[in-house]
């Protein structure tokens, strides 16, 4: 009895199920068909919209540099700002640098060079003036090279790569020794009086020799040939009028320039963009330590150390003209907001100031956007 129990009780379910129903219909077959259909189309739309949600917000974080080479040229130098600067000076060197606008010249206080900072609104049309500072921030190789010494009982030993990338004898070259105390890194210019703060590669002479087994010494490239006038490179991006404007561009425009600023007290000039109305600079700054941004400012600290430390993000606007004028065309805003996260940020270009034809020009707000990586480095 239990196992003729047990059998129709295992039998009953499945088999009963099975013989009421000997297949599908042709009807319910296309009803489930359909059914899978909307089910498949529905979720297909909604991981399209997901898709296309996720690639606009990585388009927001990314530069939007149009293509430009200039733009490109500027996010490089943005992401070497501070590499080789160091960190601090065994004493206050005198070194120079040309006053290129409002409290922009670290040598005024014989300070510790700032990565990266700004002439807020100081340029024309109240635009900004980008200051990057870094050994790499020059336009020849040398600036691009660096090695390391180490202690030696008969003198250093310089590392050497056995490539190009290796300094040449005759180059000018800044000694940095990195430090460590307590787990706290440093990088203390060597020097060997307040105006002897650079020397000739190879450095042999004994001060800017590692002294001790534990010393681990830097050497940057400055310059292929003149003897550095301050222990760093620095690079400006600012609106200028260029010698001869393009015809093309609309009145009261500026050219986007890349100075590089010499050794022999010259600036160098290169023009990377043509007719730019404003270019405005927001720093992203993490106050709380913990690696994430907490707030944007205009302008960041006067301290090296802090922006060494706070400075997570570098946004640059630029707001230009594309193609030329046409009188077919007809821009729809009056005020182009040339910045972001809030009205306090950047500035809101009002370009009635163009000219009476503003609304004749295409304008386009092109971003760089950088996360420094060589600032504590
Ligand atoms: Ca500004
Ligand atoms: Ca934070």
């Amino acid at each position: 009895m239990d196992c003729e129990t047990r059998t129709s009780n295992t039998s009953r379910a499945p088999w009963a199920l099975l013989q009421g129903n000997r297949g599908f219909s042709l009807v319910e077959l296309i009803v489930v068909m359909a059914i899978f259909l909307i089910v498949i189309m529905a979720t297909s739309d909604a991981f399209n919209t997901l898709v296309s949600h996720s690639i606009q917000q990585t388009k927001i974080a990314e530069s939007q540099t149009g293509g430009i080479i200039g733009l490109e040229m500027m996010r490089v130098d943005l992401e070497h700002a501070g590499y080789g600067l160091p960190w601090s000076f065994p004493i206050t060197p005198e070194y120079t640098e040309p006053d290129l606008g409002t409290g922009l010249s670290d040598a005024s206080t014989g300070g510790v060079p700032r990565a990266v900072h700004t002439g807020d609104n100081q340029g024309p049309a109240g635009s900004d003036r980008l200051v990057i500072r870094s050994t790499v921030a020059g336009m020849d190789a040398t600036a691009k090279k660096w090695t390391y010494a180490t202690y030696s009982s008969v003198g250093s030993v310089l590392k050497q790569w056995d490539t190009a990338e290796d300094l040449a004898a005759g180059e000018k070259v800044i000694v940095v020794r990195a430090t460590n105390v307590d787990g706290v890194q440093g990088k203390q210019l060597v020097m060997k009086s307040a105006t002897e703060f650079s020397t000739t590669y190879p450095p042999n002479a004994a001060e800017f020799r590692p002294q001790a087994q534990s010393d681990l010494y830097l050497v940057y490239g400055v310059h292929p040939t003149d003897t550095p006038v301050r222990p760093f490179n620095r690079v400006d991006y600012y609106l200028a009028t260029p010698p001869k404007v393009p015809q093309s561009c609309a009145p009261n425009t500026f050219t986007l320039f890349k100075g590089i600023v010499g050794h022999d007290g010259d600036v160098i000039p290169y023009p990377l963009l043509d007719c730019v109305a404003d270019m405005q600079v927001i720093f992203g700054v993490d106050t709380s330590g913990d690696g994430e941004v907490d707030m944007h400012l205009n302008e960041v600290s006067t301290s090296a150390q802090e922006i060494r430390d706070q400075v997570k993000e570098v946004r640059v606007y630029i707001l230009a003209q594309e193609g030329k004028k046409d009188r077919s065309f007809t821009y729809p805003t009056q005020k182009v907001r040339v910045g972001d996260f809030d009205s306090s940020l950047g500035s809101e270009f009002d370009l009635a100031g163009i000219g009476a034809d503003w609304r004749n020009y295409r304008w386009r707000l092109y971003t760089v956007v950088v996360n420094p990586k060589n600032l504590a480095n």
